[in-house]
């Protein structure tokens, strides 16, 4: 008979369940979900389609074990992990759904009898962009772990209509388009369209006095808006677990109203429910740069305000009381900017469930834990006080309330400290007052952590330090990972099958098993092995450069590689100073032995940062510049890629040999790209940030280079006061750099173009410190580039590189979170 008949394919579906998996059955619902939930002849259906019709099919697969896992949380009577988060990053879930199913060939078998190769067919995957970069893809890696542990847990964040922009680069300046990632429709989530609760804003607070006697609050008028849970499944590892990132997307309560419609003024309400539905339409760009926006604020709360009905909800049927909240029930805070769910648990246990102030106090600081991931003044968030008033007037009361409180108690443990006050406030005083939203979330959770041991430390002895000296059992330290399903296994299929064939699996769910590696690491035979899928993976990278940038490339080349979002503290300013350097080298002897290398950018800058945008601009005139003289040659390459992304990072991490990780030091909280190029055998040349320490630590210093200042220097000289001038004036190759963007050899139409960048390192005091650290960095490179002389000397550092990453496994910092911080264990 012919299986593509629909009677044919719905007898299949009835006969045999998606549980039950015999041999054919994928190929079989492919063909299902392109018939009846696409509505499209089954005969010969095209590649989106049947991306889409397999997407539905592992849907259903995972709602089966998302179902069976609630259950099993619920039997347990778990105590439940609520991870918060205004980003999340997940990237395609194509590759990683089947790779978590255990399905990847029943996938290829699939595909191949339909006339597509897997590869094809993922290729048509847009990826969900509803962050910006570390942070949001560090909520979606510590998801991916949870699910790995089984861990009753929960992501909660916002269903964006648009994403981060898409980037182009137009005459070598970045153009941002909209990400209209909807468009292709919702293979991987369940809309819930029944499924809402109200949110209010605005309005105002009526006091009055209950028959009890009792001081009460009300707020009165304001406007609603619904919260349309969406979900996406995330399954664990090969375990038939599975947990939901649960979006909230805005819709109009207005068109619950009958009566709406109906008032003569047609157009006017459906314009007003459209300006309801806008509170998740995008994604603010902006990256350790908080945008003080009145919709971003409503954002805040609206994820906030739904979660919490959410968590409630299934808190209450359990039927205990509130006091047993804490046990049941820890809330993650991913940075400060779902904080705001301290006053809104304050006001549902105060306002609506008639708790004693103390009483809810004590409930709320035993039910949040907050994550810190930014030491930059700049990052720190911060709201006006009108603004607040005006949006969340509630809320705003009872954080002054808890501020009372706070300060009281501050003043008695530390009564000869008057300043203190005004310096731990929840409240910025000042000619205008300003709500300060991470000394709200330190004083309303029993834990503060930050992302690297090195940061943490530095919130303990400066930022937070009276905070520290306060409440020291708060703070705790769990450095970032990665997890290797994604960052190795997925993105790296020939370099994770190297592996597996001589160490077994086991290191897809314990990292720490690549130590195995290590005795291959002197072998001649598994260095080659090791080097030529590496340089397999380079040819790719190259053909892609070919085919976007319409640069060839030499796969023998060196890859330096420097992407991540662009900021003046993660320095693509030093990468280019350099790459300028190497040019002029060549200029002036064309033999001087300079090892060939290809200078790969990418990352996006807010769009609104004009500095940022500018140095994009830099880069790609410099790039010009080098790859058209001819006097160049192999020797030197600089390539852009457009529109860096989780989907991007997969093609790079696996081709890159040297990985750029230069912040100032004292500056980047951890990074997490320095992981996913080390686990893929790339080497690091950094600065003594964030969690290149700790590498260092695993790694050795043999295999990795730093370079620079170290954070106390960095603050020490700047105490002294830095004069970026005198780097200047006595290294010579840098003034030469330095003055040929100034005079315009990279703009010849425009011979300003790129003074002022000049100007800021020169005349503005060189914030970063890029001067102070140029040749150290210099130096460091030219060890890089004679160590990758020596291929065998090469191929050991980067094999040991991958067999000492097991530490930077995300399993590792959930399994640390769910055991000092959220007491929670496996289901
Ligand atoms: N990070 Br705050 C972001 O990506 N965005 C932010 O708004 C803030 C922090 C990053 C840190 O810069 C990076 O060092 C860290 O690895 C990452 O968060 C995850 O912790």
């Amino acid at each position: 008979m012919d299986s593509t008949t629909p009677e044919a394919l719905a007898g299949m579906r009835e006969t045999a369940s998606p549980a039950t998996l015999p041999a054919d059955t994928l190929k079989a619902d492919i063909l299902w979900h392109v018939l009846y939930s696409l509505g499209r002849d089954n005969e010969r259906p095209d590649r989106q389609t049947v991306f889409r019709a397999l997407a539905l099919a592992l849907r259903d697969r995972l709602v089966e074990k998302w179902i069976a896992s609630q259950r099993a949380i619920y039997a347990k009577s778990s105590k439940r992990v609520y991870y918060l988060s205004l980003e999340f990053l997940p990237g395609p879930f194509l590759r990683q759904n089947l790779i978590a199913l255990g399905l990847e060939k029943e996938a290829r078998d699939a595909l191949t009898e339909l006339g597509f190769t897997l590869d094809d067919v993922a290729g048509e995957e847009w990826e969900p962009g509803l962050g910006n970069g570390g942070l949001g893809r560090l909520a979606s890696c510590y998801l991916d772990s949870m699910a790995a542990l089984r861990l009753p847990a929960y992501g909660y964040g916002i269903r964006y209509a648009f994403g981060i922009f898409h980037q182009l680069i137009r005459d070598g300046q970045q153009v941002e388009r909209a990400d209209n990632w909807l468009r292709g429709g919702q293979h991987w989530e369940f809309e819930r369209t029944h499924y809402m609760h109200p949110v209010r804003f605005y309005g105002s607070v009526r006091e009055w006095v209950d028959e009890q006697g009792r001081l009460r609050h009300t707020l009165e008028g304001g406007s609603t808006v619904m919260a349309m849970a969406c979900d996406m499944f995330i399954p664990g590892y090969r375990n038939d677990y599975v947990l939901n990132m649960r979006l909230w997307a805005a819709k109009s309560s207005r068109e619950f109203e009958f009566s709406f419609f109906n008032t003569g003024d047609y157009i006017g309400a459906v314009e007003k429910k459209i300006r309801d539905e806008n509170i998740s339409m995008v994604l603010y760009p902006n990256d350790e740069a908080p945008e003080g926006k009145e919709l971003r604020l409503k954002q805040q709360f609206f994820l906030v305000s739904a979660t919490m009905q959410d968590i409630v909800r299934r808190f209450r049927k359990k039927g205990v009381a509130w006091d047993q909240f804490p046990r049941k029930n820890v809330i993650h805070l991913n940075e400060t900017h779902p904080a705001v769910a301290i006053p809104e648990l304050m006001r549902l246990l105060v306002d609506e469930e008639l708790l004693p102030w103390e009483e809810a106090w004590y409930i709320c600081v035993r039910t949040f834990a907050y994550t810190n991931h930014t030491v930059l003044p700049e990052a720190l968030e911060v709201w006006p006080e009108e603004l607040f008033r005006k949006v969340l007037p509630r809320h705003l009361q009872i954080i002054y309330e808890i501020n009372r409180r706070f300060l009281h108690d501050v003043r008695r443990q530390f009564p000869h400290d008057p300043g203190l006050l005004a310096r731990v406030s929840l409240i910025h005083e000042g000619e205008q007052r300003f709500v300060r939203m991470s000394h709200l979330a330190i004083v309303g959770s029993f834990s503060v952590n930050g992302v690297s041991a090195h940061h943490s430390n530095i919130i303990k002895e400066s930022i937070f330090n009276e905070f520290y000296k306060i409440f020291p059992e708060r703070f705790n330290n769990k450095t970032n990972g990665i997890t290797p399903r994604r960052w190795l296994r997925q993105c790296n299929p020939t370099l994770a099958w190297l592996i597996t064939e001589h160490i077994g699996t086991e290191w897809l769910t314990d990292l720490e098993q690549l130590k195995k590696l290590e005795p291959y690491a002197e072998s001649a035979g598994f260095q080659k092995a090791w080097m030529e899928v590496r340089l397999r993976n380079k040819q790719k990278l190259a053909e892609y450069i070919h085919a976007k940038n319409g640069i060839t490339i030499l796969p023998e080349s060196l890859y330096d590689v420097h992407v991540k979002r662009f900021h003046e503290y993660k320095r693509q300013l030093l990468n280019i100073l350099h790459v300028i350097t190497l040019y002029n080298r060549i200029r002036r002897d064309p033999d001087a032995g300079i090892v060939p290398r290809t200078f790969i950018f990418g990352g996006k800058a807010a769009p609104g940062y004009y500095m940022a945008k500018h140095i994009i601009q830099l880069i790609n005139a410099v790039g010009y510049t080098i790859n058209t003289d001819p006097r160049v040659g192999d020797m030197l390459k600089v390539v852009f890629l457009q529109n860096y992304c989780v989907t991007l990072a997969e093609r790079i991490m696996p081709a890159t040999d040297l990985s750029e990780q230069i912040s100032t030091a004292g500056m980047e909280a951890s990074g997490t790209g320095n992981m996913k190029f080390a686990l893929n055998g790339a080497i690091t040349i950094g600065t003594h940030d964030g969690a290149n320490i700790e590498m260092l630590e695993h790694v050795g210093d043999e295999n990795l280079f730093l370079f620079g200042l170290l954070s106390h220097e960095v603050e020490d000289l700047r105490r002294q006061g830095y004069n970026p001038r005198t780097f200047y004036e006595t290294d010579s190759e840098l003034r030469e750099v330095l003055d040929m963007i100034s005079g315009g050899y990279f703009s010849p139409g425009d011979p300003h173009m790129f003074r002022d960048i000049v100007e800021s390192l020169l005349n503005h005091g060189d914030r970063y410190m890029v001067l102070a650290d140029f040749r150290s960095y210099a130096y460091r490179q030219q060890d890089a580039a004679r160590a990758y002389l020596d291929q065998p000397g090469w191929a050991r550092r980067s094999m040991l590189n991958t067999a000492r990453m097991g530490f930077f496994s995300s399993d590792r910092s959930m399994g640390e979170y769910a055991r000092d911080i959220w007491g929670v264990e496996g289901v």
